[in-house]
Parts: structure tokens; sequence; C-alpha cells
């Protein structure tokens, strides 16, 4: 069964973290039902999705992403880079205990989901503000014993390694290249965001489908030429937060 674990956006999501962008008022009435129909369209896709409740002191905890990388034969619980964001990782464990068998990074090692792009059995792991290269070489520790392995990508200009590459189809990348290489995946197909839409490269892919905020027009119409199927959400409040829609769930085969 596919599963989606999600948590609801916390009332105090306007002290969320922030890196790149200015910040800007987060309406979180509006946030809250975007996020309701995110998951609505998880559930549209086939997702059984387990909701966790807001977490009000924790601002950031809608974007579980950063806080587990799930693996078909295990899952490993992040140490977020944000020392705000540590505290997100307890409840995250739980959830995922009846499902997989669950490993840590330890310190000095410093990770978000958000940086770890998965193609195949290679973990791609960006070294940003929020994933060090300690990350990298206990991430491979252990997943190495399953045929995985982790490797180190350099990027700039966004959080996270997915906010400049994400998979699209089963071989192929959407990616802004003013971001990060394209050369450095091993040789896979790369569709480029439109250059007018830099933000544009976080996409979810489900099957044969793309699930893709609704705020990149140009770069969906790519993706369409492509001929990958598009679902849209509306996901412009929390982008207002560094969050896109890779950020807001853990998904896997259950
Ligand atoms: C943060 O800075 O941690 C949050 N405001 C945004 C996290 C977005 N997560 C992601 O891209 N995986």
């Amino acid at each position: 069964m596919l599963t989606a674990i999600t948590r609801a956006v916390s009332p105090n999501i306007n002290q969320c973290e922030l890196t790149h962008l200015a910040r800007k008022p987060i309406d979180f009435k509006v946030a809250r039902t975007q996020h309701q129909h995110y998951e609505e369209a998880l559930q549209a896709l086939g997702y059984e999705v387990k909701t966790l409740p807001a977490e009000a002191a924790l601002p950031d905890s809608v974007f579980v992403e950063d806080t587990a990388i799930v693996l078909d034969e295990l899952a490993i619980i992040t140490r977020p880079g944000a020392a705000s964001r540590r505290p997100e990782v307890e409840s995250i464990r739980q959830a995922l205990e009846p499902f997989r068998s669950v490993q840590t990074v330890q310190a000095p090692a410093l990770l978000d989901g958000g940086d770890v792009l998965k193609i195949g059995k290679r973990l791609y792991v960006g070294l940003s503000t929020r994933t060090n290269r300690e990350a990298v070489g206990q991430l491979h520790g252990i997943v190495a014993p399953y045929g995985y392995s982790a490797h180190a990508v350099e990027f700039q200009g966004c959080l996270h390694l997915k906010s400049a590459v994400t998979c699209v189809g089963e071989c192929t990348l959407l990616i802004n290249p003013e971001w990060v290489v394209p050369d450095g995946f091993d040789g896979i197909d790369c569709i480029a965001v439109d250059p007018s839409e830099p933000f544009a490269a976080n996409a979810l892919q489900v099957g044969n489908t793309v699930l893709y905020p609704a705020q990149y027009p140009a770069t969906a119409q790519r993706l369409r030429q492509q001929g990958l199927t598009v679902m849209t959400v509306d996901a412009s409040e929390l982008s207002k937060a560094e969050g896109g829609v890779t950020c807001c769930s853990l998904t896997f085969e259950a």
C-alpha cells in the first residue's frame, strides 16, 4: 500500500526558518487549506495519508521530508541542520517504526532529507547549510549493506538539493542548471526549468504523474511537452517558507 506521512501546518509557521527568501507574511488558514488539498491530491494518486497533529512549538514541522529518508528496506532518521528543527524527529521516528526498521545519523552529522535525492540505488546528498560531509559518510555506512551508496553533490542558490533537482520520471530529472550541474547525475536525462521560474525544480513524482506547484506554469508546460502527466496543487503559501511539494510528505510503500 502506498503510504504518505504528513503533518498539519503549525499555527506558528510564520516563525519558520528562512535562508534564501525575505520574510513575507504567511496566511495560516490559506496554508492549512492548501496543505489539505495537497493531502487530497496524494489520496487521489492512491496514497493512504497518515497526518500527524500540528506541533505549535515547531514552526517548520509541516516539512516532514527533512526528518527522514525512507528506503524500501529501512528508514534513516536525520539530524536536521537547523537546531530549531531537531525536536521534529522523535514523532517521525514513532510514525515510521511500524513500517521500517529505523536507524539514525549521529552528531556531528547534519542532514536534512530535502538534500537527499534517490535515483535507483544511489543517494545524491547535497552539501548545504543543513547537510555536511560527515552525514554523507554516515549515510553511506548505514545504507551500503542494503546495496545503496551515498554521494556528495555541490550546489548553490537554494536551500536544499531537491529545490534544485528532483526526479519526474524513472530516468528523467527536472533541474535548475544554474543551481546544480546536470552532469553530476550519471548521464540521466534532464528537463531544465523555464529560466523565468528558478524555484520550479521541486516536483513529486508519483508513478506516471508529477504532483507539481501551480505557480510554475511555464515549466509545467515543459513537463507536459515531454509527455508527463502533471497534477497541479496551489502551494504558494508554504513556498514563502521555502517549502515545496516534496517537503510536505514522506512517501513509501508500506
Ligand atoms: C526550513 O528552512 O527548514 C524550512 N523553512 C523549509 C524546509 C523545506 N524543506 C525542504 O525543502 N525539504
